[in-house]
């Protein structure tokens, strides 16, 4: 371990790298065995078997994985989870705690010197503690001490608009709106939260377009679907559940395309661990096609597709457009057209790096098909045209008119398990007005209308002293953030940061002058409060509201529930009832139910709704149906610029990515199984001609380098890793090439972190 390495850094240490060929399968036994292996290492004996039997189950929990929905009938009786839900379950639900002797042992500084992963298998957190003014040790702290101190900070503000409070996507329904209530009774919409860097740019892109910020389509869709597209996306080891839909679609006879610059395993083969049959036979073939885009040339290629789409339909007899739909549904068609006819086929193609006959043949399949889906996460979302690549989505999308009706639709998978939740019940640093009057009408508060920040500008405000409190409702803001040493200088600008979280992590270890540690209860854990046990709510990703209700015994007796923190927060900095009666609320989460129905129409009947149905209720959503909530009740067509990627000599364009060991800053372990890669993280992975070009050889150490507006930022020390990825092309894990990422690259208009184009010079150590 070394001293030297700033506290924000991820240790420059190697672990052991060993490079095995990537697979072509994912799941089936090995991923059984490694969920079980995770499963019996890090939780008590009983425990594990007793949570994944209830995981996903109809009134059971919600994994705190991904945000997949689980099926609306039948659920399989050997568990609706997967390898990467049990790990996550043995995170959050582990044995051991961690609490004033920990912290009496470890100085601040000696554990910003462990690795995340170290950091995350330390514990529990058991107790509150405090890191006082100038002290090398946090230390505990009451519950009623620790609120009195945010509540004299907070008061003591000469506008609210100095405090940021941002949320990570776990926090339930129930939490995250007596959150927002209470913020915005305070004074200021400085509700950052992790969607602004992850789907924002769908949100944006999605609302533009066909007036709401979600998906369209569930989960009957995929499985009825003649073509899903897969794109920028690796949901083998992020929303393995998925593999599942997909598999029926092929079953159904359906067929994929997928579009990712590296052809990741649970694409092309899945082993349904869930289907003995399936494991015995060596699983389903998913991918049909499979286009090796290059890193964000998905604009190109899209435009591509649509102008050979376009140019077939007006050679042919004008069948291969719905042009009904388009006529009745849509506006902007003609301009669409415009450009595409400016645009040059091969040009495109080449931009894409895709080649030409492979992209006929995905136009063929498109023509052909009568319904169609496309899927997408960040390999779209994280890029400085992030909003424009949606809308590309959607152009191609109602070209076809496969939107509003069965089989066909857009579907951003989202990836915090409650992030689209959040959101729902107001989460959001430019709200709507509607939603404030409503707060307005329903709790006689003033709300501010000004929007706040949203987290880039969050980080830039902190950065330039504009904020002195910083309080987080769960997340690892620090490591999640671009531009790792820009974010550390902002938080350690303030005069006081808190974490409400399960686990340690490093935003602990950066903080403001004085910082507080909320442990809290997570999702498997039981909730009594004062009328009895709990449930909380969540949203999937297809706008399904259901129950979650923990079954373990808390961690530790010092826990308290996320509505409880927040509501103990409210009293102490507003006034025990203002704007509500905060004790009451938490007593019983039916009381937050009521109120989330009356502030919002879609919840109508939340409790009862919640309760008739096990496997929740469908929010309202028009797109589904065909009735677009724009302004002027269409579907709009945009015109979109290709991006220009010119690079110099000697660079490359970086893309950081999730291994199949971790959830976002929690670091489950240190392999990447299905890419071959055991045993390390410091790896970056390129093409082997580019390797050769150089002169370099596998494992050949470097420093990644970024020099953005004339500002060097240096990830030291990682391991080239030849890999079938596009020539020009790199990959590297987050967090660790966070600090690559510049505070000032971020999407047009949704403000999400290019963190899937990061231009970096390689230097050999
Ligand atoms: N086990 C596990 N599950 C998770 C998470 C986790 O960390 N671990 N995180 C959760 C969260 S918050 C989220 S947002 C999701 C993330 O889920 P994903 O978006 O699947 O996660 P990433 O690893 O960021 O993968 C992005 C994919 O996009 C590809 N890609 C990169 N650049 C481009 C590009 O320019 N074009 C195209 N077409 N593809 C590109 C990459 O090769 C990769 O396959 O997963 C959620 N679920
Ligand atoms: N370079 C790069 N950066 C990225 C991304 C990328 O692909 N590349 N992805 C971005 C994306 S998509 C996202 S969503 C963000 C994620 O950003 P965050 O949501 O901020 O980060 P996480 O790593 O998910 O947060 C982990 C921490 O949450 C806490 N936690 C876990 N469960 C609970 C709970 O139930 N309650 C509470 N209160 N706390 C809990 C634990 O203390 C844990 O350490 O990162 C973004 N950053
Ligand atoms: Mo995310």
């Amino acid at each position: 371990m070394s001293a030297k390495k700033p506290p924000y850094e991820t240790p420059t240490e190697h672990t052991g790298l060993k490079i095995k060929t990537p697979k072509e399968k994912a799941a089936g036994t090995p991923g059984v065995v490694a969920a079980l292996g995770h499963a019996t290492k890090y939780m008590k004996t009983g425990q594990a078997l007793r949570v994944a039997a209830k995981l996903n189950q109809k009134g059971g929990i919600d994994c705190p994985g991904c945000a997949w929905p689980d099926p609306d009938d039948e659920r399989s009786s050997l568990g609706e989870y997967c390898e990467n839900g049990i790990k996550a379950i043995a995170e959050e639900a582990q044995k051991k705690t961690i609490g004033a002797d920990f912290f009496a042992q470890h100085s601040v500084e000696e554990l910003s010197t462990w690795s995340d992963f170290q950091l995350g298998k330390a514990g529990r957190l058991a107790e509150p503690l405090v890191l006082a003014e100038g002290a090398t040790h946090y230390k505990p702290i009451s519950w009623d001490d620790a609120f009195k101190m945010l509540a004299d900070d907070l008061k003591g503000l000469s506008s609210p608009d100095e405090a940021v409070f941002y949320t990570s996507g776990r926090t339930s329904n129930e939490a995250a709106f007596m959150y927002q209530l209470f913020v915005r009774s305070f004074g200021t919409n400085n509700l950052p939260d992790c969607s602004n860097m992850c789907h924002e740019s769908s949100g944006y892109g999605l609302g533009k377009t066909i007036g709401i910020g979600k998906g369209t389509v569930t989960l009957d869709d995929l499985h009825q679907s003649d073509l899903i597209i897969v794109m920028g996306q690796n949901p083998g080891t992020n929303h393995p559940r998925m593999l599942s839909s997909l598999e029926k679609c092929k079953e159904n006879g359906g067929r994929i395309i997928t579009v990712n610059p590296l052809q990741e395993a649970g694409l092309v083969n899945f082993v349904n661990p869930q289907r003995v049959g399936k494991m015995l036979s060596g699983g389903t073939p998913l991918t049909d096609l499979y286009l090796p885009v290059a890193v964000n040339g998905d604009v190109a290629l899209l435009k591509a597709i649509m102008l050979r789409l376009w140019h077939q339909d007006r050679e042919g007899d004008g069948s291969i457009l719905d042009w009904d739909f388009i006529t009745n549904n849509t506006s902007g068609i003609e301009a669409l057209v415009d450009d595409l006819r400016q645009q040059d086929f091969t040009t495109l193609a080449d931009a894409s790096g895709v080649a030409r006959a492979s992209i006929l043949e995905a136009v063929e399949m498109i023509r052909k098909a009568n319904s169609m889906i496309i899927c997408w996460a960040m390999g779209i979302t994280q890029h400085e045209n992030g909003v424009a690549n949606v809308q590309e989505i959607v152009n191609l999308l109602l070209m076809k008119g496969a939107i509003g009706k069965p089989g066909s639709g857009a579907c951003p998978v989202r990836g915090h398990s409650n992030v689209q939740g959040n959101r729902t019940v107001g989460i959001w640093e430019a709200p709507k007005p509607a939603f404030l009057d409503s707060l307005a009408e329903q709790f006689g508060i003033n709300p501010p209308r000004e929007h706040g920040y949203a987290t880039v500008p969050a980080i830039q405000a902190m950065h330039d002293n504009k904020v002195k409190v910083f309080f987080a409702l769960g997340g690892n803001f620090l490591s999640a953030a671009p531009d790792t040493a820009y974010t550390a200088a902002g938080l350690e600008n303030c005069a006081l940061t808190a974490h409400v979280s399960t686990k340690l992590n490093r935003s602990h270890l950066v903080t403001g002058k004085r910082a507080l540690i909320l442990p809290c209860r997570g999702r498997t854990e039981q909730d009594l409060q004062a009328e009895g046990e709990q449930f909380v709510t969540v949203e999937n990703s297809m706008g399904i509201v259901h129950r979650s209700k923990g079954i373990l015994p808390p961690a530790s007796t010092h826990l308290l529930s996320e509505p409880d923190i927040i509501g103990r927060l409210a009293a102490a900095v507003l006034g025990p009832d203002q704007p509500v009666n905060w004790q009451q609320w938490v007593g019983n989460y039916d009381h937050v139910r009521d109120a989330i129905a009356k502030t919002i129409p879609a919840f109508a009947d939340y409790n009862e709704k919640v309760r008739d149905n096990d496997g929740g209720f469908y929010l309202t959503n028009g797109a589904r149906e065909g009735r677009f909530p724009t302004p002027d009740g269409k579907a709009h067509f945009t015109v979109n610029a290709v991006p220009k990627l010119q690079l110099a000599e000697g660079e490359y364009t970086l893309m950081t990515i999730r291994s199949h060991d971790q959830y976002n800053t929690t670091i489950y372990g240190l392999n990447d199984r299905y890419r071959g890669i055991k045993n390390e993280r410091r790896v970056v992975f390129i093409n082997p001609e580019d390797l050769k070009a150089r002169g370099w050889k596998a494992r050949q150490q470097v420093d990644i380098i970024n020099e953005h507006g004339g500002q060097k930022r240096v990830a030291e020390a990682f391991l080239l890793v030849p890999y079938d990825i596009p020539r020009g092309c790199l990959g590297a894990y987050f967090p660790e090439a966070n600090t690559l990422v510049p505070i000032d690259s971020y999407a047009k208009h949704s403000l999400t972190p290019a963190s899937k184009r990061i231009v970096v010079r390689l230097e050999a150590k």
